[in-house]
Order: C-alpha cells, then structure tokens, then sequence
C-alpha cells in the first residue's frame, strides 16, 4: 500500500496509483467513505477545498443553520461506540454542534492525518493504461488515485441570482452557503434577506432581534411548519444509548431513513373532528414526521394535501398579526410536500416585530441592487448588508465544475448535458473507478442514511475488485439507462417532488428539467445493490490492466 501522506507530496508521472482511493470532500459522506476505505486497508487519502471538516454544514454557518432530521437519525451508526458516547444536546443540532461532532468523529477516528484541506480539485482525468485518475489539485499537485469518490455533495455550489447589479453593492454581502467563520456582526444594521427556502426561514428569526432592520425579499412562499426542538433530557439520553439496536434496525431498513412511524389511515377514513385532532398532533410533532407520518394519502389526494394546508393557512392568519402580511406567507402555487417543505422556529412569529417587513416579489420584483440597497419596482430600500439564501446548483452542481474527464476525454458535464445519467446514484458508464455518493440520484428520504447505504456499496464492490484482481471497473450503459429510465419514468409520480422544485433543476436558468432524487426511494436502491451482488457485478465492466499495479495489497 502507498503511503497516503507522500502521495500527495508527489508530483511524478508514474503509472502506479499514490493512493488506493482518493475522496473528494470532508462532508458527513466524504468521512464515512474514507473511514470505511481505511478499515478495509486501502490506503486513502481526502481532499476538501474548505478549511475544515464538515462539508455542507462546514459552509453553511450561517445564524440558525440547524438539522431538520432528529440529530441521531443523521449521525452515524457504524460505531456503537461513538453512538453511546456523543450526547446530542438538542433533537435538531444547530451547526457549532454538528460541526463540533464531525470533527469529534475525525479526531477520534484518527482520520484527521489523511485528510488535506484547502485543496481544491481542478480536474480529474481518466488515464487508461494505468487505469488510474490523474487529478490536478490547486495549481501543481498531481494524485494518482485507483479509484477516485466525489463525496462532493447535493448543497455545494451556492447559486446567486442574476440580479443587476449585484457586484456594485458597497456594504456586505453573503450566501447562507458560503458563510464565513468569522461571525457576521449584525447588531444596529439594515440587513436584507433574499430567498425563503429552507435556509432564508432559518436565518430570518435567528437575526430579528439583533438587527436594526430586516426586509425579507420573498418570490414564493412555502409551507412552513414548527420544527418543534427540544432539549435532549437526560432520561431520553438513556434510552437513546439503551435503545441503539432498535434505532439502527429501523433507520437502516426505513424507505425515508427517519424514526418517524408510518400512519395508518389515510384522511377521509377519519370524521373531521378526528382530523383536526390529528392536524393539530402533526402541526406539533417533530420536524420531516408531518410529511413522513402523516396521512398515508396526503401526497396521492390533491383534496387530502388541500386540507392540510388549509389547517396550515388557519395557523399562519392565526400567528401574523397584519393580515396582508400573512395573505402573502401563504402559498398559493404549489401544495404541502411538492416542494421540500421547510422546519421551523418562529419564522411566522418574526413577522409580528416591528423591525421586520415581507416584500412579495411577485407584486414588486426586483429591478437591481445598487450601490446601497435593493430597488424594486416599489423603490429603493437602503441596507447594510445583503444575505442571498438564494439556494443551490443541486445534484450535479459540484461534479459538473471539477474538471472530470473520463474514457477518450468525455467530460461528465457533457454526458449529463441532458440531465444526470447514473447508475444507483453512483457510477455513471464512461467514467470508471468513479463513484459519487450522495450525488444525483442518491436520495429520497434522510441524506445520511442513503449516502451510507451508497458508501457501504462502493466497499463492498471495491473489496470485490480487490479480491479477484481487477483494477477497474466501469458500469455497462443497459444498466446506466435502466437507472436512469427508472429514476424519470417514476419521477413523474406522486410522491415524487414537483416539477417547480429545485429538485428538478427547476432553480437554476437553463438546467436541463431532470430528476435529481432518487425516485425508486431506498426499497429500490436496496433491492439493485442485491441484484447487483447476486448477479456477480453483471451490470459491471470489470478489468485488469497489463500497465498497471494493482491495487491489492
Ligand atoms: P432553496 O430551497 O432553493 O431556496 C432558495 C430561495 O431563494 C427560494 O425562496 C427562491 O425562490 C429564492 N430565489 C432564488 N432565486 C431568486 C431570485 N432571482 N429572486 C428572488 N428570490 C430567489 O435553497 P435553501 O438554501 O433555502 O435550501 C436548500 C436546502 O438546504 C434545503 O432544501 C435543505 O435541504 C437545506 P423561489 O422558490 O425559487 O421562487
């Protein structure tokens, strides 16, 4: 095995792999896989661009960032261990204590030695002969890696809107997914908050009453519910620790990932008075369960969702006290759940402060920023500082900007012009010995619980590899496009998201409108990973490569 630590100190064209396998980003995905790769002794080595571990909640810092997923539903269970020592403080973890755990799982996990920060990919380049991956870290350093994992995220190019103006803006001006470090001071200022997707409902309350002023720049409003927090007591310490077998049979078997129970009826078994009741137990229970443990036909049956959101149009003129203002909080394009509904704390209730004002972006869109403020059709408002929670390149973002170049120089970019082709959300045909959990066509329920089940995959194919001597492998077409076939084909139903969502690519001008979930959900991917090892990696170019050095050890 080479020494991951010299590899990338070297810049040498040899034909032998620096390292076994080379991952890209030190998120939630990115440090399982290296972790796991370690544990199976390959050598293994990770590059992440930011300056420290944590990926999308390394970036996204901003005031208020927290899990919407039940924090030890998005930990990692590989570790008894671990599971039992980490006390959670909340049910819902705010960023400083996730990143917090990330770096505690690094540490404690030895990992830290392996991994390079401050090192952006510039480009990845299949080499044939050596059936390796030559990529082009910052300006000068080449790694040669066996097998390269772009862990590199769904939430990690952050998209500005194109909005005039935008670089003449003399104050500050900041994405939620790309916050700095350093805390941003805004006590006494003006500060303008764009977008209201799950991010700008976080920042908004978290700020309210530090600033002078808060104006929220709203286009579409969605559905937002109570994220309903707490502290974790003790006693419900113990019986996490107490119950972590339990907890793993049901999250590793789940279809969404979550604890949350399935309900059994769907609306209109019940009376309207047992409805409200049950309304009222959702609107007050804990975060993805309103979607996840609701009414079994609440994504099927347009009357059973329109219910719902009218017991959530009652709660929002119930909470916001100028009528205007909660008229325009309501959504009126789309129903619960076709967009990734946001969790929140006190978002309806921040508009009751005198400091914060909701300006509707369909009734007076924005014409520029200037050098001071933002004008819109309405005028010019002045402000200190700006925060875009303007939202994501989702899926494909990240892995269309690394430079990935595979068999005869195909750029991935150009093999996904159309939209992501894939294979398990995985592998895609054309770019051997590279695999992008959590990427595209990866989830459909809870990230971790998905992306792990994707990395416990690659494992285990990567052993396979090693095992019997193959030094690539590379996914046949027919099973690319069964994939993806499957993935659009199913995307066209409920419960898939709609098609305004940013999981379409419906965000971003001119991305292709393709599904970039996972539409088979968690059943599917479970049930392919088994066809896939029954069947002997059928699906599967395997090969040895006379040039190369194998990778086993
Ligand atoms: P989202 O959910 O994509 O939200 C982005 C928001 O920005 C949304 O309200 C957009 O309005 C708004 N937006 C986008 N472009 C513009 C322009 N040009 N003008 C005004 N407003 C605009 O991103 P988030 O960061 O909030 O959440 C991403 C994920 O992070 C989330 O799903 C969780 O998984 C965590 P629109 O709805 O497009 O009209």
């Amino acid at each position: 095995m080479t020494d991951p630590e010299q590899a990338v100190a070297r810049t040498d064209d040899r034909l032998a792999p620096d390292v076994d396998v080379l991952v890209v980003g030190a998120g939630i995905t990115g440090i399982y896989q290296l972790y796991r790769a370690l544990e199976a002794g390959f050598s293994a080595q990770l590059l992440e661009a930011g300056a420290g571990v944590g990926g999308t909640w390394y970036w996204n810092r901003y005031p208020g960032a927290r899990f919407d997923s039940e924090s030890y539903t998005y930990a990692y269970l590989f570790s008894k261990e671990l599971f039992e020592e980490w006390e959670w403080r909340e049910h819902f973890a705010g960023q400083p204590e996730i990143e917090r755990y990330l770096n505690h799982v690094v540490d404690r996990f030895d990992l830290r030695r392996h991994m390079r920060f401050g090192a952006a990919v510039n480009s990845a380049v299949w080499d044939e002969p050596s059936a390796t991956w030559s990529v082009v870290v910052d300006p000068d350093t080449v790694i040669r890696a066996r097998f390269m994992v772009a862990a590199t995220g769904n939430l990690s190019v952050p998209y500005y809107p194109d909005v005039p103006g935008r670089a003449d803006f003399e104050g500050e001006q900041y994405h939620t997914g790309r916050w700095p470090v350093t805390p941003v001071d805004f006590a006494g200022k003006r500060v303008a908050v764009v977008g209201t997707g799950s991010s700008g409902v976080q920042v908004v309350p978290a700020i309210a009453e530090q600033v002078a002023s808060l104006t929220v720049y709203q286009r579409t409003a969605n559905w937002c519910t109570p994220l309903n927090n707490a502290p974790i007591n003790p006693d419900e310490q113990a019986r996490l620790r107490a119950e972590f077998e339990p907890i793993c049979e049901t999250l590793q078997t789940s279809a969404s990932g979550f604890l949350h129970p399935v309900h059994d009826r769907a609306t209109f078994d019940d009376s309207e008075e047992e409805r409200r009741a049950f309304y009222e137990r959702m609107w007050n229970s804990p975060g993805f369960s309103k979607l996840t443990s609701n009414y079994t036909d609440l994504l099927f049956d347009p009357a059973a969702n329109a219910e719902w959101c009218e017991f959530i149009v009652e709660r929002i003129r119930g909470i916001v006290e100028d009528p205007a203002t909660a008229e325009r909080l309501i959504p009126k394009d789309h129903r619960f759940g076709e967009k990734r509904p946001p969790f929140v704390i006190g978002y309806y209730e921040a508009f009751n402060r005198p400091n914060v004002t909701l300006v509707d972006l369909k009734e007076t869109p924005i014409v520029r920023v200037t050098a001071g403020g933002i004008e819109t059709t309405d005028g010019e408002r002045p402000f200190d500082v700006l925060v875009w929670a303007t939202g994501f390149d989702y899926g494909t973002g990240a892995l269309t900007r690394m430079g990935i170049r595979g068999r005869n120089g195909e750029a991935l970019e150009d093999h996904w012009a159309d939209g992501p082709a894939t294979f398990l959300g995985i592998l895609s045909t054309g770019f051997p010995n590279l695999f992008f959990p959590g990427g595209p066509h990866a989830a459909a329920g809870n990230n971790p619980r998905y992306n792990g089940d994707q990395v416990d995959f690659i494992m285990d194919t990567l052993v396979h590899l090693r095992r019997h001597g193959y030094d690539s492998i590379e996914v046949e077409q027919a099973a690319e496009e069964r994939w993806t076939n499957m993935i659009d084909r199913w995307a066209a139903k409920p419960p898939s998201f709609g098609r305004s969502s940013y999981f379409f690519g419906a965000n971003i001008p001119g991305k292709p409108r393709r599904y970039l979930l996972n539409s088979g959900g968690r059943p599917k991917l479970l049930s392919m990973i088994a066809e896939v090892r029954d069947n002997d990696y059928r699906a599967f170019r395997l090969a040895r490569t006379p040039d190369s050095t194998a990778a086993t050890a």
